[in-house]
């Protein structure tokens, strides 16, 4: 088979880049090594950020796939039992997130994709990419082979993409926060807002995803195997650390502990390989900006690869590595700086760090300036160019 691009993966990044793709009139393909139902079952993120969400406006794809995700108002920090709160979208000058969990969102790629009549193959087993430095990579799989002019990697992080490009040829970076984390998955009434508590019993969040269920995460402390906790204590837990002893259970349907770590691999292409998402990096779950990083890195290479084909200016494809980690590094540090502050603000064994904590986090509800420097990166960033 031959085609223009050649997308591997379809995750948030391969679906968007699949739809942005053949909104601009260039023709590719996609090879997902799942079957559907597993891709649309994937329970993970569940907020497109302001910035991100404009690249479906911009595509006339915003009421298909954000339209109905109710907006984000406030944010709840609540300390010790204490609620404060934030409205970052007003902080950020009117610029709303939305809530649109990350199965809904691929399912409603893959049926746009489909309806345009888009070439999707699931159960794609054994895909290898060679020839990535030539004029004419190939992506072969059991039982077919797709010849193509670009390579898009968006197979996530244990995918065979950035796996297939030379170690030499990358400089990778990988960092672990030291903080253990459990997320609970349950039919439980979501937060009125999406609500972190900052406690000496350890750091908890809730999230909605969607009107009858919460992800819930819970710090857990080395050594501890949160998989061995019972259902009442992780509940209980979780009441002690939001201070809210009301705080209403339901059936617990997914259970995993989050790796919270950091990855970076620069540069994120490699001849005609380009990496996209989680393929090229990841991120921790504090600041939720895992999957808006995939739809933006989606989104510079959709632009990028529609010039290469339509004009033959390659431009786009030469900065595309260096504008995606600009804002990759910017989102890293967001992400950190946050964490560090929601967990040590709670940690009563590092007392002066502690205090540091408190201070950083008074400041979101003290200073004005503090406060839209926060919300910005909520909203999502354009880091913009360097000199
Ligand atoms: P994905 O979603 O991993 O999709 C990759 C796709 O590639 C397929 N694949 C292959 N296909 C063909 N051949 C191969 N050899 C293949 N190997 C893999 C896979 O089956 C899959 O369909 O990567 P993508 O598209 O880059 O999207 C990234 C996001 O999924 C990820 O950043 C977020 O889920 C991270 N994340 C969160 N992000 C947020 O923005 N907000 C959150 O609140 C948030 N919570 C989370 C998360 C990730 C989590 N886990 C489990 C990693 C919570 C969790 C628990």
């Amino acid at each position: 088979d031959e085609t223009t691009v050649a997308i591997i993966g379809a995750g948030p990044a391969g679906l968007t880049l699949a739809n942005l793709l053949q909104r601009s009139g260039v023709d590719c393909v996609v090879l997902e090594a799942r079957d559907r139902a597993y891709v649309e079952n994937r329970q993970r993120a569940g907020i497109i950020d302001h910035h991100a969400g404009r690249i479906f406006e911009e595509y006339g794809l915003a009421d298909r796939i954000v339209g109905d995700g109710p907006v984000e108002t406030l944010m709840e920090i609540r300390t010790d039992g204490v609620p404060r709160f934030l409205d970052t979208p007003a902080l950020a000058g009117g610029r709303p997130s939305r809530l649109v969990p990350q199965q809904m969102l691929v399912r409603r790629l893959i049926a746009a994709f489909l309806d345009g009549g888009g070439d999707l193959r699931f159960d794609a087993a054994d895909v290898a990419v060679h020839d990535l430095t030539g004029p004419r990579p190939r992506v072969t799989y059991r039982g077919g082979e797709v010849h193509a002019a670009y390579l898009a990697g968006c197979d996530g992080f244990h995918g065979v993409s950035r796996r297939s490009i030379p170690a030499e040829a990358l400089r990778t970076y990988s960092f672990d926060h030291g903080i253990g984390w459990f997320s609970v998955l349950a039919d439980a009434p979501p937060p009125r807002y999406p609500l972190m508590g900052v406690s000496r019993h350890g750091f908890a969040a809730q999230f909605a995803r969607g009107p009858y269920a919460s992800r819930f995460y819970l710090q857990y402390q080395p050594g501890e195997d949160p998989r061995q906790w019972t259902d009442e204590h992780t509940w209980a837990q979780l009441r002690l650390r939001l201070g809210d002893p009301d705080l209403v259970a339901g059936p617990i349907t997914g259970r995993e502990v989050v790796d919270m770590r950091s990855f970076v691999a620069e540069p994120m292409d490699h001849g005609r390989l380009f990496l996209v998402g989680d393929a090229a990096h990841i991120i921790t779950p504090m600041g939720a900006k895992g999957m808006n990083l995939a739809l933006t890195d989606a989104s510079v290479l959709a632009r990028a690869l529609t010039a290469a084909v339509h004009q033959g200016d390659e431009t786009g494809l030469r900065e595309y590595s260096a504008v995606c980690l600009r804002r990759t590094w910017d989102y890293q540090e967001f992400s950190r700086w946050y964490a560090e502050m929601v967990h040590e603000a709670g940690d009563e064994s590092q007392p002066f760090r502690r205090r540091l904590a408190l201070a950083r986090l008074d400041r979101l509800f003290t200073s004005p300036a503090a406060a839209t420097a926060f919300a910005d990166l909520m909203a999502g960033t354009d880091p913009g160019q360097p000199d």
